[in-house]
């Protein structure tokens, strides 16, 4: 083959088999990037991409039911990967394209890597505006698609099919870089798709790209070296980066070595295994006694592959040592400079292992390392009391998520992302291995539960994926269930029905607002009132079960802690995608721990409720921290 050979193909036949031949390596592993497209379609996107995949079997469609939870699906599955591996997916133009937003900005935020292509208006603009075109009196060179550029690592229209020539390898090497990774949106006008454009042969051969390990800065290093050795309390927090650096064996061994506890993030939740003696687990406005009373006192705090979202921080209060540091490793120099911390930036692992070499003979005082491994203790027990408790007449959410993690396989993955369940979990969950704890907590989408599960179950088909999800989240998004089925990838769903937003309810009340607005009740005297009035009110009909079995799921519904148990065990030898049911109390909660989250009660307000709730609100801000 020569260099002038073409090969004549539609934009979108170009794209689809140039997505073919994109491989990544990684520590000698080399794999295809992309393992499908997921798409639903319409007259945006069926004669062009539906086209070409149609044409091209070998990379593989799959039907989804919502272009939001198709985005759902893919960064779940690139999180399981790594970020070694991603699927597509491609929309109509309009409200196709716009319900893919969300999804965008939740793998952006969680910096996971997913390629967009919702299709776009005409390019030749004659016959616009066309159906769901959004037209604008200003300019002509907009649409819905210019929505994607905030949620979007790298956005760009393909006007003509030749710019594809230079757009997918910027695509690619955002998609792939460790630092930079997150959505990328190629809008694709519906003309364009369609259209033949003579491509050179070579842009469709095989590319590799290399996933680098990058090193920090010596300089940096040594001097991080130093502040550790001076520190008397480090601590360390591990975030998602350490996962998707396959870091976790060297935190240990680190961790080993010197002596340093750790602490985890929501991402980070399972880069050692709970009973590590110095893993003192979730940290922040979720965290553990035991790893917010080390937060507090630390004098410094290496952030490992972390954000420092305010659940990590307690918005700002939970690092209240004077003294306190910060050394920051992260492959991205934005997250590593955060706090004012010492930036190493490079690979979670080359740089755990390099910071190692230099602490050689250097362990934390005896005196400490023995306080952390008490904390840990001590939180194990308070686990086990919290598993162990036994409410009636409605079971307690504590025992509920207690029941999942011991009863179930500890090889298995455990799905979630919103309500009143990722705080229990990050704090309860007993993670086993690094993917056990599966938590979506960069944006805490409700919905993402079942269409996450689903791209979990695709990315490991060994393992059992529970889906852990609240009521209210299930009505927002649940049709991923008929696609559970249609692929054949089971999916064990548990569906923890407490009357609406037991989170919303119980944050509403601590700001002295009753819970307004948070149940599934019919009003009374016109109001949706709040838990101020109890129980005399009626719930909705909802009908769970029903829901769950007319979208061809198997269900099993509960009422005790017992047949939830046994229900535990039915569901792993049924056949296909099961949806256990329970209802759960409102009222019984998991306590917070040393921690604060910064949501601001109203400053003036006619109920005395409020008004105190503000008074504590202000007490609690001043101990908001700036790090310099
Ligand atoms: C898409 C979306 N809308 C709104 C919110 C705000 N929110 C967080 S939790 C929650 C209630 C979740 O209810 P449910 O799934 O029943 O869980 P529960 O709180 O009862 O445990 C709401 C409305 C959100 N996180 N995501
Ligand atoms: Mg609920």
């Amino acid at each position: 083959m020569t260099d002038t050979q073409i090969r004549r193909l539609t934009m979108a036949q170009a794209l689809i088999a140039f997505l073919k031949e994109q491989y990544v390596e990684r520590d000698g592993l080399e794999q295809p990037f992309f393992s499908g497209c997921f798409g639903i379609f319409g007259h945006g996107n069926v004669g062009g991409i539906g086209q070409a995949l149609q044409q091209m079997p070998d990379f593989r469609y799959y039907q989804s039911r919502n272009e939001q939870a198709q985005v759902h699906l893919a960064a779940a599955y690139a999180k399981v990967k790594n970020r070694l591996q991603t699927m597509v997916c491609t929309s109509s133009i309009g409200p196709g394209a716009t319900n893919m937003i969300t999804g965008a900005a939740l793998a952006t935020i969680n910096r996971l890597p997913v390629l967009l292509l919702p299709g776009d208006i005409f390019a030749r603009r004659n016959v616009a505006p066309v159906l769901q075109q959004l037209e604008s009196p200003q300019t002509q060179d907009i649409s819905v698609n210019d929505c994607f550029k905030p949620v979007s690592r790298y956005w760009d229209r393909i006007n003509r099919p030749d710019q594809l020539l230079t757009a997918l390898p910027e695509a690619m090497r955002v998609l792939t870089s460790p630092a930079e990774t997150g959505a990328v949106t190629l809008a694709l006008p519906q003309d364009v798709q369609a259209e033949a454009y003579d491509y050179p042969a070579a842009f469709f051969h095989k590319r590799v790209w290399r996933i680098p390990r990058s090193r920090p800065d010596r300089a940096a290093l040594e001097q991080a070296a130093r502040l550790i050795r001076q520190s008397r309390r480090p601590l360390i927090v591990a975030g998602g980066g350490v996962s998707y650096s396959e870091a976790t064996e060297d935190l240990r061994h680190f961790s080993d070595q010197t002596g340093i506890p750790v602490a985890e993030t929501m991402a980070g939740k399972g880069s050692l295994p709970y009973d590590y003696p110095l893993n003192a687990g979730a940290v922040g406005v979720t965290g553990t006694l035991a790893a917010n009373c080390l937060a507090r006192d630390a004098d410094l705090v290496i952030g490992i592959g972390t954000r420092y979202t305010d659940f990590t921080t307690a918005s700002k209060t939970a690092f209240q040592n004077p003294q306190v540091r910060f050394i920051n490793l992260n492959a991205a120099e934005f997250d590593a400079g955060k706090h004012a911390g010492l930036a190493l930036v490079g690979d979670a692992r080359e740089g755990l292992r390099e910071l190692g070499e230099l602490l050689n003979g250097y362990h934390v005082p005896e005196g400490y390392r023995q306080e952390a491994a008490r904390l840990h203790d001590e939180w194990e027990a308070e686990v086990d009391r919290i598993y162990a408790i036994r409410n009636t007449p409605l079971p307690s959410q504590g025992e509920i998520l207690g029941a999942v993690n011991e009863l179930t396989s500890p090889n298995a993955i455990m799905v979630n992302a919103a309500g009143s369940m990722p705080g229990d979990l990050h704090k309860l969950w007993r993670a086993r291995h690094p993917k056990n704890f599966h938590m979506e907590y960069g944006y805490s989408c409700m919905g993402y539960e079942i269409a996450g599960g689903l791209g979990v179950k695709m990315a490991a088909p060994d393992r059992d994926v529970y889906v852990i999800v609240g009521d209210g989240s299930y009505l927002m998004l649940s049709s991923e269930l008929v696609t559970s089925i249609q692929e054949g990838c089971k999916l064990i769903v548990i569906l923890l029905d407490n009357h609406g937003f037991k989170s919303i309810g119980s944050l509403s009340r601590s700001m002295g607002q009753e819970g307004f607005g948070t149940r599934f009740i019919y009003r009374k005297d016109g109001i949706l009132v709040g838990d101020s009035v109890k129980d005399e009110v009626e719930t909705l009909p909802i009908d769970y079960a029903a829901n769950a079995r007319s979208l061809g799921a198997q269900v099993i519904e509960c009422q005790t802690y017992d047949d939830f148990t046994a229900a535990l065990e039915a569901a792993r030898s049924t056949d296909r995608t099961t949806v256990i049911t329970i209802q759960n109390d409102r009222w019984v909660g998991v306590p917070g721990y040393e921690s604060w989250w910064d949501v601001p009660v109203a400053e003036v307000s006619e109920m005395p409720s409020v008004q105190e709730a503000r008074g504590q609100w202000e007490e609690m801000r001043k101990k908001e921290r700036f790090f310099q």
